[in-house]
């Protein structure tokens, strides 16, 4: 008897250039990621919110869309997600130094609240999971257009889907509820990956809910839901192709609770010493996806020792040109201020 012949999952698909690329970009976020720490030790920058650790979640779920087309609406942890859309080490450095021409909003908004309106990347609040009911208005919005007939399921120059992302503790909130309902009601091209890294600052997942898993939640909104080892970016590529699919052909929404590790404290301005055991974090750093994703390249022969010599180099210069640039770039004009926050006051009439 036959046996069967096993599916190509999308991943086995992947061009060994596109694979190297996922590579490039975990590693690029991680490099810019960690000299991000080095200056706000030295004093240099005020804040620091880190992604190491999420950089498979973020790279597997970038790569598996129509990227700078389809809506992206981050948070804060996404670094890695909007370097693949295009934002560069540097857009990040000036945003870091609050310098002149800082892509986001001119160095108005704190570092890592991204947008652009040339990647479809939507800007987020500091308050959590307030991004998902947006999202889901963005899911609506190509519903809309598709179900009048503006938007066709193979129309690559349009939005097809919105993905949104946020962190397993931000799910209690009201908002995450509210933007999953809708998401099901409507049969939404929505895609929310939860970042599960267990802890929410200093709170651990048993204390913000009392089931196992996140996607558990999925069935009660008649969304799709999926659990997937976020440390690996092959794994998160394809839970993540499976569900720009079943976006794009119009079946629906999918939760994707991505499990990973957050190998730094919750941000430069906290310890993390007082609520996770050294031991607890060493364990977690076994995990590491770049390391982890470079073995696997390397033991297929898709990467040689000296092309992941040339990445580092590459990164390092990058990273280095960034930093140098944005630390001597001037800081805005203090006559632009109120720009983009008020409207133009018309002084003789007063409004
Ligand atoms: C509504 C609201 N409450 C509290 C905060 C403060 N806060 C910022 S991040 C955060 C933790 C979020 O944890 P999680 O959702 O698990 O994401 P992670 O930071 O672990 O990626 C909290 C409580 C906030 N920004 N908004
Ligand atoms: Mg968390």
């Amino acid at each position: 008897m036959n046996a069967t012949p096993a599916l190509d999952t999308p991943s086995q698909l992947l061009s060994p250039e596109a694979l190297k690329e996922m590579y490039w970009l975990m590693l690029l976020a991680r490099r810019t990621d960690e000299r991000a720490w080095v200056l706000h030790r030295q004093g240099k920058i005020a804040f620091h919110i880190s992604g190491m650790g999420h950089e498979a979640v973020q790279v597997g779920a970038a790569c598996a869309i129509h990227r700078g087309v389809d809506y992206v609406h981050p948070y804060y942890r996404d670094l890695a997600l909007v370097l693949a859309l295009g934002v560069t080490p540097r857009d990040f450095m000036f945003s870091l130094f609050g310098k002149r021409g800082e892509l986001s909003s001119g160095a108005r908004q704190m570092p890592s609240h991204w947008s652009a309106r040339k990647y479809n990347l939507v800007s987020s609040s500091s308050v959590v999971a307030t991004q998902v009911p947006q999202a889901a208005g963005l899911a609506f919005a190509i519903k809309y257009k598709r179900d009048h007939g503006l938007i066709q399921a193979d129309d690559f120059s349009q939005p097809r889907c919105a993905i949104t992302c946020l962190g397993e503790g931000s799910t209690s909130q009201g908002e995450w509820h509210e933007g999953m309902n809708w998401a099901g009601v409507h049969d939404l091209p929505l895609i929310c990956i939860v970042q599960n890294n267990n802890y929410a600052i200093s709170v651990p997942f048993e204390k913000q809910m009392n089931i196992r898993s996140v996607a558990d939640r999925a069935n009660a909104y008649g969304v799709h839901g999926i659990t997937v080892n976020g440390s690996d970016v092959l794994a998160m590529y394809d839970a993540m192709k499976a569900a720009v699919h079943r976006a794009y052909r119009g079946e629906g929404a999918t939760l994707i609770e991505a499990k990973c590790h957050r190998l730094t404290p919750h941000s430069s301005d906290d310890d993390d010493r007082t609520y996770r055991s050294r031991e607890e974090l060493e364990e977690a750093k076994r995990f590491d996806p770049i390391m982890s994703f470079a073995q696997v390249l390397l033991g297929r022969g898709v990467m040689s020792t000296a092309e992941q010599q040339e990445f580092e180099a590459k990164a390092m210069e990058i990273v280095n040109t960034a930093h140098r640039e944005a630390e001597s770039a001037p800081y805005p004009d203090e006559h632009t201020i109120y720009d983009h926050i008020y409207a133009p006051i018309n002084h003789e009439s007063g409004r």
